[in-house]
């Protein structure tokens, strides 16, 4: 045999007996051979905690999340009661010391007198208040004095029944309320205020930044206006007054607003050209026939008798159809409010007792004596 033939001999043996291999160990497996068993497998790592959210970036929420933290409870109603404690802290105490005793005597009357002038009441008030207080309590035959100050309540419950203490609203829209006072009374928060309580009730409120004496005026106001969820029309810093009452009720009808509550720059009310800018202001208003409803005259309680003084001016100027008393929370002067009625003739509409959006409280004639005696 030749080289070449042994050489395909060799290599022919070789192929047959690999193919002889391979099919054998194929059917070693087919057969259930010992192979090792599959591997458990191996048990998860657990998962990285998740990445903080990126500052900035809010990412949906699956599904709604209960806050983490309760709501706020919603504010009790503030009563006048709960806040004329220096008032009645002044007066209680002299009325309650008379109460214990066996008679009434001239001491009695002084120191009811003195009580209800310690109170601001003022000197005609009180005067005609305890005439009329002899009177009854002769003629209900009263000798005890505790039932002598149950008469002075009642009377002074009665002194106050009569006025009309409602927030007027004309036919069409706007109606417009108009706020005047002198300086740092109170009437941009009690603007912020009632325009809260508007809101709340439902009405489209926008607010006339007309202070443009100073531009932090109508910041402030703006200020509220986005607090407490109203428009605000507002001029340039030394801008006219008037013009941006033109140009608020303008945006109010517009804008089909309820209500219009105009802002102005406190003024004193023995400066006669600020004066006559604040009639110019209102004859703006009375432009549109009904639409000005309220001149509200805001007086600060704790100036007491020199608030009469002020009322009478303004009165006289713009006329005036009620008083915004602000500050009753704090001090022992809410007697006033018997003068400002009796003297002047101006029903007290709303009351101021604190500083925040809640606290303003329309005035009630009952709910104040039960404030005054401790009741
Ligand atoms: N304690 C208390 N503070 C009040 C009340 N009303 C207003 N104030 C505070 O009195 C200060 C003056 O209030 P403003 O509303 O700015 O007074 P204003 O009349 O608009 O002042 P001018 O625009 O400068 O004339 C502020 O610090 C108010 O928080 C109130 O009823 N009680
Ligand atoms: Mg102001």
């Amino acid at each position: 045999m030749s080289g070449p033939v042994i050489l395909l001999v060799f290599v022919g043996i070789f192929l047959l007996a690999a193919a002889l291999i391979a099919l054998g160990l194929g059917l070693s497996r087919r057969s259930g051979g010992t192979t090792a068993p599959p591997a458990p497998p191996a048990p998860r790592p657990p998962a990285p905690p998740a990445p903080p959210p990126e500052v900035g970036v809010e990412a949906p929420p699956a599904e709604p999340v209960a806050p983490s933290e309760p709501a706020a409870p919603p504010r009790e109603k503030v009563r006048l009661r709960d806040r004329l404690g220096k008032t009645r802290a002044v007066f209680a105490g002299y009325v309650g010391s008379l109460t214990g005793r066996g008679a009434i005597d001239d001491d009695t009357w002084d120191e009811l007198e003195e009580a209800l002038l310690l109170a601001d009441v003022g000197v005609p008030t009180t005067t005609r208040l305890l005439d009329d207080l002899r009177e009854r309590a002769a003629a209900a035959k009263v000798t005890d004095p505790g039932a002598l100050v149950d008469l002075l309540r009642a009377e002074i419950v009665d002194d106050l029944a009569d006025a009309d203490r409602s927030l007027h609203e004309g036919e069409g829209k706007p109606t417009v309320w108009l706020f005047v006072g002198v300086n740092g009374v109170g009437k941009t928060t009690t603007i912020a205020k009632l325009a809260q309580r508007e809101i709340g009730d439902g009405r489209h409120v926008v607010l006339a930044a007309s202070d443009t004496f100073r531009a932090a005026a109508a910041d402030q106001l703006a200020h509220w206006a986005d607090r407490v969820g109203a428009t605000v029309v507002r001029g340039q810093e030394g801008a006219d007054p008037g013009s941006v009452v033109f140009d608020a009720m303008s945006a109010a009808e517009g804008r089909d607003a309820d209500l219009l509550l105009v802002d102005t720059a406190g003024r004193m009310h023995t400066k006669v050209n600020l004066m006559q800018e604040l009639e110019k202001i209102r004859r703006i208003i009375d432009r549109r026939a009904g639409a000005l409803q309220e001149v509200l005259l805001v007086l600060d309680a704790t100036t007491g008798q020199n608030g009469l003084v002020q009322a009478a001016q303004f009165a006289e100027s713009v006329g005036v159809t009620g008083v915004v008393l602000t500050k009753l929370d704090g001090t022992a002067k809410g007697g006033i409010v018997l003068a400002i009625e009796a003297d002047l003739g101006i029903p007290v509409k709303l009351v101021g007792v604190g500083e925040s959006p809640d606290d303003l409280v329309p005035f009630d004639p009952a709910e104040f004596a039960d404030a005054l005696f401790g009741a």
